[in-house]
Protein backbone atom coordinates (compact mmCIF):
# COMPACT_ATOMS: atom_id res chain seq x y z
CA UNK A 1 0.00 0.00 0.00
CA UNK A 2 1.34 3.17 -1.02
CA UNK A 3 2.14 5.89 2.16
CA UNK A 4 1.89 9.16 1.76
CA UNK A 5 3.71 11.75 4.03
CA UNK A 6 1.39 14.28 6.08
CA UNK A 7 1.69 18.06 5.81
CA UNK A 8 3.31 18.19 9.29
CA UNK A 9 6.18 16.28 8.59
CA UNK A 10 6.23 17.72 5.22
CA UNK A 11 6.48 20.88 7.07
CA UNK A 12 9.03 19.87 9.42
CA UNK A 13 11.19 19.08 5.86
CA UNK A 14 10.67 22.90 4.73
CA UNK A 15 12.97 25.44 5.26
CA UNK A 16 10.71 28.49 6.30
CA UNK A 17 10.06 29.45 9.97
CA UNK A 18 8.35 27.50 12.45
CA UNK A 19 6.08 30.75 12.85
CA UNK A 20 4.99 30.78 9.34
CA UNK A 21 4.59 26.99 9.48
CA UNK A 22 2.50 27.81 12.68
CA UNK A 23 0.12 29.81 10.58
CA UNK A 24 0.10 27.30 7.43
CA UNK A 25 -0.81 24.72 9.90
CA UNK A 26 -3.56 26.81 11.48
CA UNK A 27 -5.24 27.36 8.04
CA UNK A 28 -5.05 23.98 7.33
CA UNK A 29 -7.09 22.74 10.12
CA UNK A 30 -9.45 25.16 9.84
CA UNK A 31 -10.31 24.27 6.01
CA UNK A 32 -10.22 20.48 7.56
CA UNK A 33 -12.99 21.59 9.67
CA UNK A 34 -14.52 23.69 6.73
CA UNK A 35 -14.76 20.75 4.97
CA UNK A 36 -16.80 18.69 7.17
CA UNK A 37 -19.29 21.91 7.74
CA UNK A 38 -19.19 22.01 3.77
CA UNK A 39 -19.86 18.41 3.37
CA UNK A 40 -23.12 18.73 6.20
CA UNK A 41 -24.90 20.89 4.30
CA UNK A 42 -28.81 20.86 4.54
CA UNK A 43 -28.03 18.17 7.65
CA UNK A 44 -26.41 21.09 9.75
CA UNK A 45 -28.82 23.80 8.57
CA UNK A 46 -26.11 25.37 6.99
CA UNK A 47 -27.54 25.93 3.71
CA UNK A 48 -29.03 29.18 2.12
CA UNK A 49 -28.86 32.79 2.89
CA UNK A 50 -27.48 34.57 6.21
CA UNK A 51 -29.98 37.63 4.99
CA UNK A 52 -27.25 39.63 5.31
CA UNK A 53 -24.23 41.57 2.53
CA UNK A 54 -20.69 41.51 2.63
CA UNK A 55 -18.41 45.26 2.08
CA UNK A 56 -19.20 44.45 -1.11
CA UNK A 57 -22.88 44.82 -1.51
CA UNK A 58 -22.99 40.92 -2.66
CA UNK A 59 -25.61 38.80 -0.23
CA UNK A 60 -24.27 36.62 2.03
CA UNK A 61 -24.73 32.91 2.28
CA UNK A 62 -24.81 31.08 5.82
CA UNK A 63 -21.94 29.52 5.45
CA UNK A 64 -19.74 32.42 4.11
CA UNK A 65 -20.14 33.57 7.77
CA UNK A 66 -19.69 30.38 9.50
CA UNK A 67 -16.67 29.54 7.49
CA UNK A 68 -15.63 33.38 8.25
CA UNK A 69 -15.68 33.17 11.98
CA UNK A 70 -13.69 29.60 11.97
CA UNK A 71 -10.93 31.15 10.11
CA UNK A 72 -11.07 34.41 11.89
CA UNK A 73 -11.18 32.44 15.18
CA UNK A 74 -8.58 30.29 14.18
CA UNK A 75 -6.18 33.33 13.09
CA UNK A 76 -6.38 35.17 15.74
CA UNK A 77 -5.64 32.19 18.66
CA UNK A 78 -2.72 31.37 16.20
CA UNK A 79 0.54 33.23 18.13
CA UNK A 80 2.52 34.30 15.27
CA UNK A 81 -0.61 36.42 13.36
CA UNK A 82 -0.70 40.29 13.78
CA UNK A 83 -3.38 40.93 11.81
CA UNK A 84 -6.37 39.34 9.37
CA UNK A 85 -8.56 40.57 6.59
CA UNK A 86 -11.17 38.79 4.93
CA UNK A 87 -13.66 39.28 2.03
CA UNK A 88 -16.16 38.97 4.77
CA UNK A 89 -14.87 41.92 6.57
CA UNK A 90 -15.06 45.46 5.91
CA UNK A 91 -11.97 46.51 7.77
CA UNK A 92 -8.42 44.65 8.43
CA UNK A 93 -8.44 43.10 12.03
CA UNK A 94 -5.26 43.26 13.92
CA UNK A 95 -4.84 40.50 16.54
CA UNK A 96 -2.99 43.23 18.95
CA UNK A 97 0.44 41.34 18.45
CA UNK A 98 3.46 42.90 16.86
CA UNK A 99 5.69 41.40 13.91
CA UNK A 100 5.02 38.17 12.68
CA UNK A 101 2.00 37.42 9.78
CA UNK A 102 -0.54 39.20 8.02
CA UNK A 103 -3.23 36.49 6.25
CA UNK A 104 -5.77 37.31 3.76
CA UNK A 105 -8.24 34.96 2.96
CA UNK A 106 -11.76 34.26 1.19
CA UNK A 107 -13.24 31.74 3.23
CA UNK A 108 -15.61 30.04 1.10
CA UNK A 109 -15.04 31.10 -2.66
CA UNK A 110 -17.92 30.16 -5.19
CA UNK A 111 -20.02 30.20 -2.55
CA UNK A 112 -23.31 31.33 -5.15
CA UNK A 113 -22.50 27.02 -5.91
CA UNK A 114 -22.90 25.43 -2.65
CA UNK A 115 -26.52 25.39 -2.39
CA UNK A 116 -26.02 23.23 -5.86
CA UNK A 117 -23.24 21.09 -4.25
CA UNK A 118 -20.97 22.45 -6.51
CA UNK A 119 -17.13 22.27 -5.84
CA UNK A 120 -16.56 25.63 -3.65
CA UNK A 121 -12.69 26.68 -1.64
CA UNK A 122 -11.15 28.37 0.36
CA UNK A 123 -7.94 30.81 -0.39
CA UNK A 124 -5.14 32.28 1.77
CA UNK A 125 -1.85 34.71 1.39
CA UNK A 126 0.29 35.04 3.92
CA UNK A 127 2.75 38.63 4.01
CA UNK A 128 4.91 39.59 6.62
CA UNK A 129 3.56 41.72 9.52
CA UNK A 130 5.53 45.05 10.24
CA UNK A 131 7.72 44.55 13.39
CA UNK A 132 7.57 47.68 15.18
CA UNK A 133 3.79 48.37 15.34
CA UNK A 134 0.36 46.79 15.27
CA UNK A 135 -0.65 46.33 11.65
CA UNK A 136 -3.48 48.81 10.08
CA UNK A 137 -4.53 48.39 6.58
CA UNK A 138 -1.97 50.32 4.95
CA UNK A 139 0.51 47.38 5.91
CA UNK A 140 -1.38 44.83 4.04
CA UNK A 141 -1.11 46.37 1.04
CA UNK A 142 2.15 45.19 -0.20
CA UNK A 143 2.22 44.12 -3.90
CA UNK A 144 1.69 40.11 -4.28
CA UNK A 145 5.45 39.37 -4.69
CA UNK A 146 6.23 39.72 -1.03
CA UNK A 147 3.74 36.91 -0.22
CA UNK A 148 5.17 34.08 2.17
CA UNK A 149 2.98 31.54 1.29
CA UNK A 150 -0.49 31.38 -0.45
CA UNK A 151 -2.69 28.33 -1.51
CA UNK A 152 -6.07 27.36 -1.25
CA UNK A 153 -8.25 24.60 0.04
CA UNK A 154 -11.08 22.95 -2.56
CA UNK A 155 -14.09 21.25 -1.29
CA UNK A 156 -14.64 19.04 -4.29
CA UNK A 157 -15.15 15.15 -4.72
CA UNK A 158 -12.01 15.48 -2.36
CA UNK A 159 -11.41 17.95 -0.41
CA UNK A 160 -7.53 18.94 -1.06
CA UNK A 161 -5.12 21.61 -0.16
CA UNK A 162 -2.54 23.27 -2.44
CA UNK A 163 0.26 24.88 -1.17
CA UNK A 164 2.77 27.06 -2.13
CA UNK A 165 5.60 28.60 0.61
CA UNK A 166 9.09 29.13 -0.43
CA UNK A 167 9.69 26.60 -3.07
CA UNK A 168 6.81 24.72 -5.42
CA UNK A 169 3.83 24.17 -5.06
CA UNK A 170 2.40 20.98 -3.24
CA UNK A 171 -1.32 19.18 -3.05
CA UNK A 172 -2.32 17.54 0.11
CA UNK A 173 -5.93 15.34 -0.03
CA UNK A 174 -7.90 15.04 3.14
CA UNK A 175 -7.68 11.19 4.37
CA UNK A 176 -10.96 9.76 6.44
CA UNK A 177 -9.33 10.41 9.72
CA UNK A 178 -8.50 14.16 8.67
CA UNK A 179 -5.14 13.82 7.73
CA UNK A 180 -3.47 15.86 5.21
CA UNK A 181 -1.40 13.68 2.90
CA UNK A 182 0.63 14.68 0.36
CA UNK A 183 -0.27 13.10 -2.86
CA UNK A 184 0.42 15.57 -5.63
CA UNK A 185 3.82 16.43 -5.18
CA UNK A 186 5.25 19.19 -7.35
CA UNK A 187 3.02 19.93 -9.77
CA UNK A 188 3.68 21.59 -12.76
CA UNK A 189 1.24 23.77 -15.27
CA UNK A 190 2.05 22.55 -19.11
CA UNK A 191 2.88 25.95 -21.05
CA UNK A 192 0.50 25.20 -23.77
CA UNK A 193 -3.09 24.25 -23.64
CA UNK A 194 -6.48 23.94 -25.68
CA UNK A 195 -9.34 24.82 -23.25
CA UNK A 196 -10.79 27.77 -21.57
CA UNK A 197 -12.81 29.36 -19.00
CA UNK A 198 -14.54 32.12 -18.68
CA UNK A 199 -18.18 33.19 -18.32
CA UNK A 200 -19.49 33.69 -21.93
CA UNK A 201 -22.82 35.01 -20.65
CA UNK A 202 -20.69 38.43 -20.36
CA UNK A 203 -20.08 38.50 -24.15
CA UNK A 204 -21.56 41.25 -25.63
CA UNK A 205 -20.06 43.27 -22.43
CA UNK A 206 -16.21 42.25 -23.40
CA UNK A 207 -13.70 44.53 -24.60
CA UNK A 208 -12.38 44.10 -28.31
CA UNK A 209 -9.05 42.31 -27.51
CA UNK A 210 -11.43 39.41 -24.84
CA UNK A 211 -13.64 38.96 -27.89
CA UNK A 212 -11.08 39.00 -30.33
CA UNK A 213 -9.34 36.08 -28.69
CA UNK A 214 -12.29 34.34 -27.74
CA UNK A 215 -13.24 33.90 -31.25
CA UNK A 216 -10.17 33.16 -32.52
CA UNK A 217 -10.40 29.90 -30.00
CA UNK A 218 -14.20 29.48 -31.02
CA UNK A 219 -13.50 29.04 -34.91
CA UNK A 220 -10.86 25.74 -34.07
CA UNK A 221 -8.89 24.02 -36.80
CA UNK A 222 -10.20 26.69 -39.34
CA UNK A 223 -9.21 29.94 -37.36
CA UNK A 224 -6.31 31.37 -36.64
CA UNK A 225 -5.20 29.29 -33.77
CA UNK A 226 -5.40 26.12 -36.11
CA UNK A 227 -6.70 23.99 -33.03
CA UNK A 228 -9.68 23.05 -31.31
CA UNK A 229 -10.29 24.16 -28.35
CA UNK A 230 -12.72 23.06 -25.17
CA UNK A 231 -14.60 25.43 -22.63
CA UNK A 232 -15.08 24.90 -19.26
CA UNK A 233 -16.70 27.44 -16.59
CA UNK A 234 -17.68 25.96 -13.16
CA UNK A 235 -18.04 29.51 -11.80
CA UNK A 236 -16.24 28.91 -8.98
CA UNK A 237 -12.28 30.00 -8.75
CA UNK A 238 -11.35 27.10 -6.95
CA UNK A 239 -12.82 24.77 -8.61
CA UNK A 240 -11.58 26.19 -12.05
CA UNK A 241 -7.95 27.37 -10.93
CA UNK A 242 -7.70 23.68 -9.97
CA UNK A 243 -8.69 22.31 -13.23
CA UNK A 244 -6.01 24.53 -14.47
CA UNK A 245 -3.42 23.17 -11.79
CA UNK A 246 -3.97 19.51 -12.69
CA UNK A 247 -3.94 19.41 -16.34
CA UNK A 248 -3.44 23.32 -17.69
CA UNK A 249 -5.51 25.45 -19.40
CA UNK A 250 -6.64 29.25 -19.24
CA UNK A 251 -9.07 31.34 -16.82
CA UNK A 252 -10.23 34.70 -17.52
CA UNK A 253 -12.21 37.33 -15.79
CA UNK A 254 -11.52 39.94 -17.54
CA UNK A 255 -13.24 43.90 -17.25
CA UNK A 256 -16.44 44.21 -19.04
CA UNK A 257 -18.87 46.82 -19.28
CA UNK A 258 -21.53 45.80 -17.16
CA UNK A 259 -19.99 48.02 -14.42
CA UNK A 260 -17.62 49.65 -16.41
CA UNK A 261 -16.26 51.71 -13.56
CA UNK A 262 -14.75 48.44 -11.53
CA UNK A 263 -11.94 46.54 -13.07
CA UNK A 264 -13.09 43.65 -13.22
CA UNK A 265 -15.12 41.39 -10.68
CA UNK A 266 -12.13 39.14 -8.40
CA UNK A 267 -10.38 41.18 -5.50
CA UNK A 268 -6.50 41.28 -5.56
CA UNK A 269 -5.47 40.77 -1.99
CA UNK A 270 -7.30 37.58 -1.66
CA UNK A 271 -8.29 36.08 -4.86
CA UNK A 272 -5.81 37.40 -7.45
CA UNK A 273 -2.31 37.13 -5.62
CA UNK A 274 -2.90 33.91 -4.25
CA UNK A 275 -3.66 31.92 -7.17
CA UNK A 276 -1.10 34.10 -8.86
CA UNK A 277 1.60 32.88 -6.88
CA UNK A 278 0.36 29.16 -6.99
CA UNK A 279 0.59 29.38 -10.46
CA UNK A 280 3.91 31.33 -11.21
CA UNK A 281 5.50 28.64 -9.01
CA UNK A 282 3.71 25.77 -10.89
CA UNK A 283 5.35 27.29 -14.21
CA UNK A 284 2.11 29.23 -15.10
CA UNK A 285 1.35 33.07 -15.35
CA UNK A 286 -0.92 35.50 -13.91
CA UNK A 287 -1.58 38.95 -15.63
CA UNK A 288 -3.94 42.00 -15.44
CA UNK A 289 -3.80 42.57 -19.36
CA UNK A 290 -1.25 45.16 -18.45
CA UNK A 291 0.89 43.87 -15.81
CA UNK A 292 2.08 40.62 -14.08
CA UNK A 293 -0.13 40.50 -11.02
CA UNK A 294 2.05 40.06 -8.17
CA UNK A 295 3.65 43.17 -9.19
CA UNK A 296 0.52 45.17 -8.57
CA UNK A 297 1.03 48.13 -6.04
CA UNK A 298 -2.19 47.55 -4.03
CA UNK A 299 -4.42 50.81 -3.18
CA UNK A 300 -7.37 49.30 -0.92
CA UNK A 301 -8.00 46.42 0.87
CA UNK A 302 -10.81 45.16 -1.37
CA UNK A 303 -9.67 46.04 -4.92
CA UNK A 304 -10.86 44.17 -7.71
CA UNK A 305 -8.82 43.17 -10.93
CA UNK A 306 -9.19 41.78 -14.32
CA UNK A 307 -7.03 38.56 -14.05
CA UNK A 308 -6.13 36.62 -16.56
CA UNK A 309 -3.69 33.16 -15.39
CA UNK A 310 -3.04 29.69 -16.52
CA UNK A 311 -0.72 27.86 -18.93
CA UNK A 312 2.08 30.16 -19.94
CA UNK A 313 2.23 30.51 -23.82
CA UNK A 314 -1.55 30.79 -23.51
CA UNK A 315 -1.23 33.48 -21.17
CA UNK A 316 1.09 35.02 -23.24
CA UNK A 317 -1.09 34.81 -26.20
CA UNK A 318 -4.01 37.04 -24.40
CA UNK A 319 -1.89 39.18 -22.79
CA UNK A 320 -0.31 40.30 -26.26
CA UNK A 321 -4.11 40.82 -27.89
CA UNK A 322 -4.74 42.96 -24.84
CA UNK A 323 -1.65 44.81 -25.33
CA UNK A 324 -2.83 45.63 -29.08
CA UNK A 325 -6.12 46.78 -27.53
P1 LIG B 1 -18.86 33.78 -6.28
O1 LIG B 1 -19.45 35.06 -6.81
O2 LIG B 1 -19.81 32.62 -6.32
O3 LIG B 1 -18.18 33.92 -4.93
O4 LIG B 1 -15.20 35.18 -6.21
C1 LIG B 1 -16.21 35.38 -7.04
C2 LIG B 1 -16.69 34.19 -7.86
O5 LIG B 1 -17.65 33.38 -7.28
C3 LIG B 1 -15.56 33.25 -8.35
O6 LIG B 1 -15.33 32.18 -7.50
C4 LIG B 1 -16.06 32.81 -9.70
O7 LIG B 1 -15.02 32.48 -10.59
C5 LIG B 1 -16.83 34.01 -10.19
O8 LIG B 1 -17.20 34.77 -9.03
C6 LIG B 1 -18.09 33.61 -10.93
O9 LIG B 1 -18.66 34.75 -11.42
P2 LIG B 1 -19.92 34.72 -12.43
O10 LIG B 1 -21.08 34.28 -11.59
O11 LIG B 1 -20.01 36.13 -12.89
O12 LIG B 1 -19.61 33.76 -13.53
Amino acid sequence: MTTFVDLAAWLAAEPADAALKDVVQSVAATCAQISGVVASGALSGSLGAAGSTNVQDEEQKKLDVITNDLLSDALKACGPVAGLASEELEEVEPTGRVGGYLVTFDPLDGSSNIDVNVSVGTIFSVLPAPTDHVPAEADFLQPGRNQVAAGYAVYGPQTMLVLTLSGGVNAFTLSADGQWLLTHPDLSIKPDTAEFAINMSNQRHWADPVRRYIDGCLQGKEGPRAKNFNMRWIASMVADVHRIMMRGGIFMYPWDAREPGKPGKLRLMYEANPMGLVVERAGGRATDGAERILDIQPTKLHQRVPVVLGSANEVEVVRSEMQRG
